[in-house]
């Protein structure tokens, strides 16, 4: 099977609108932004499976069907969409897509008017199988938490998104969603109230994207990478 090189597709910037279906996978050459801006670097798809083998606390073996990773930015710019989200099937690449997995400007610097403690920071490094079902949050669909994934309370009030303090194991309500304004693709920017733990994708389109090549999928499993 000809598998794409994720690094690649990102260097070249081609956005291929025509998905070839092989199976069960779609396979898309690439699909986010052209102008995604993030400050991770690119990966074979290999390193990133490898990782996730080698450092994802948790791992027992790559998921069945489509499953995702976040890998945080290590320069952790403040209150940007700066991380990215890789799609797998299996150990398949299909997708990439600009998010963010740690809070912006709002969760770090206003966190006391919802929780005393910080800001949720889910851990990285980290694979939860099927922590995340399909359905609802504010009046769409997203994959919404619902088992716990292992995070920390964030209360120092600086500019910099940490895993500070104990590790806490509860559900945050840290789900994956979009950026969107009512609906309408804005392509954010800035993070600012859209993640207060959440993991979300600021590009529209790709957020339908994903949710369209996952529909058919209740349960989904979700890693945080560090950007290695
Ligand atoms: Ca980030
Ligand atoms: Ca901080």
């Amino acid at each position: 099977m000809n598998m794409l090189d994720s690094s690649e597709s990102l260097r070249t910037g081609i956005l291929n609108d025509k998905p070839e279906i092989k199976g069960k996978i779609i396979n898309f050459n690439f699909f986010y932004n052209r102008n995604m801006k993030t400050n991770v670097r690119s990966y074979t798809d290999r390193e990133i499976l490898d990782r996730v083998k080698s450092h994802a606390r948790g791992f027992v073996d790559y998921p069945d069907g489509y499953w995702l990773i976040g890998i945080r930015s290590k320069e952790d710019e403040f209150n940007k969409f700066d991380d990215k989200f890789y799609l797998f099937y299996n150990k398949s690449f299909v997708a990439v897509y600009s998010g963010t997995t740690n809070p912006g400007s709002k969760g770090l610097k206003e966190y006391r008017d919802y929780n005393p403690d910080g800001a949720g920071i889910l851990q990285s490094d980290r694979i939860v199988y099927d922590g995340y079902i399909r359905g609802e949050s504010k009046g769409r669909e997203v994959y919404r938490q619902f088992k716990p994934f292992p995070y920390y309370r964030d209360g120092d009030m600086d500019t910099l998104s940490e895993e500070l303090g104990e590790v806490r194991l509860e559900v945050i309500h840290a789900h994956i969603h979009d950026a969107k304004m009512n609906g309408e693709d804005v392509d954010r920017e800035d993070i600012n109230g859209w993640s207060l733990a959440c993991q979300a994708f600021n590009n529209g389109l790709g957020w339908d994207q994903f949710m369209k090549l996952t529909e058919k999928q209740s349960l989904l499993t979700y890693c945080i990478l560090k950007e290695f």
